[in-house]
């Protein structure tokens, strides 16, 4: 799967903030909505096509709240022409209603989460009827599923949704997440399996959390799949070194792109082929 040997450019994601670190993990991390949208417009100025956000309310915890999901994107429309994908899995506190509630702000992508799964200590529940009615709203309203594969089991769960017919005609868009502790471990062997396993004409990211971030994306890329940067799945650049915000770990991942000899992907290529709907 993939496009290995064909040379097509990289769509690169930035994922400047994620569920679980906060500002004392790295004084840098972005979690009101300027700073997003500050954290946004410099990984598109360096390269990145599509923005994967979460949001925070005031006390920086996770939040699924429509004015602030609102006045993120309004935000970052404002600054540049990135292509905006929710989490829908927003954090492990918030009930799946609120987090499903945010495609109906019809942002270009969404992630959708296809199983409960332990995640750290805590557990992220993703019963598959309400994964099955998610998948189907964001059909209808035109907002690309990512889909987001912890494990192995979690593919197979994909492609029944996608044999029901809820995931639409176009390729499918995955994220091969590594690393979590309740999913896959962060290895090699692990993402190869998974790649050989996707269905023919996928797209596809690796997200490889924490120390193996750099050396499974450079692998992710070599192996012909799109790539992430950012704060969510990694907060520092290298050992003992915290990244004093996202555009270095997104610059790194263009210098990668570029010294692999490829291109990044502009928001158009990008549109094109994500396959995404309009
Ligand atoms: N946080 C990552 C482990 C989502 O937000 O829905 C996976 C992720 C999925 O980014
Ligand atoms: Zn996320």
């Amino acid at each position: 799967a993939g496009r290995f040997g064909v040379r097509m450019s990289v769509v690169l994601t930035v994922a400047p903030t994620g569920p679980v670190a906060s500002k004392t993990d790295n004084p840098d991390l972005p979690t009101q909505p300027e700073e997003i949208a500050t954290a946004v417009q410099q990984a598109y100025e360096a390269g990145a096509a599509v923005a994967h956000i979460h949001l925070r309310d005031e006390s920086d915890r996770p939040t699924a709240n429509l004015s602030i999901a609102r006045r993120t994107l309004d935000l970052i429309a404002e600054r540049c022409p990135i292509l905006v994908q929710l989490s829908t899995g927003v954090g492990l506190d918030v009930p799946f209603e609120d987090r499903a509630a945010l495609v109906e702000l019809r942002p270009r992508m969404a992630t959708l989460n296809p199983c409960t799964m332990s995640f750290g200590t805590a557990e992220f529940r993703n019963p598959y009827r309400q994964v099955r009615e998610l998948a189907r709203r964001m059909l209808d309203l035109g907002v690309k599923p990512e889909l987001e594969i912890y494990d192995t089991g979690h593919l197979d769960a994909c492609l029944r949704l996608r044999d029901e017919g809820l995931l639409g005609d176009g390729p499918l868009q995955f994220s091969l997440v590594l690393g979590v502790a309740g999913g896959m471990a962060a290895t090699p062997d692990n993402l190869v399996t998974m790649v050989r396993r996707l269905p023919e004409g996928s797209r596809w990211q690796v997200i490889a959390i924490g120390r193996a971030n750099l050396t499974l994306t450079a692998m992710g890329l070599a192996l012909g799949g799109n790539a992430r940067a950012g704060l969510e799945d990694c907060l520092y650049l290298r050992k003992g070194e915290l990244s004093p915000g996202n555009l270095p770990l997104v610059e790194r991942a263009v210098r990668l792109v570029r010294d692999l000899d490829s291109t990044v992907a502009n928001v158009e290529e990008a549109e094109s082929l994500l396959a995404l709907p309009r």
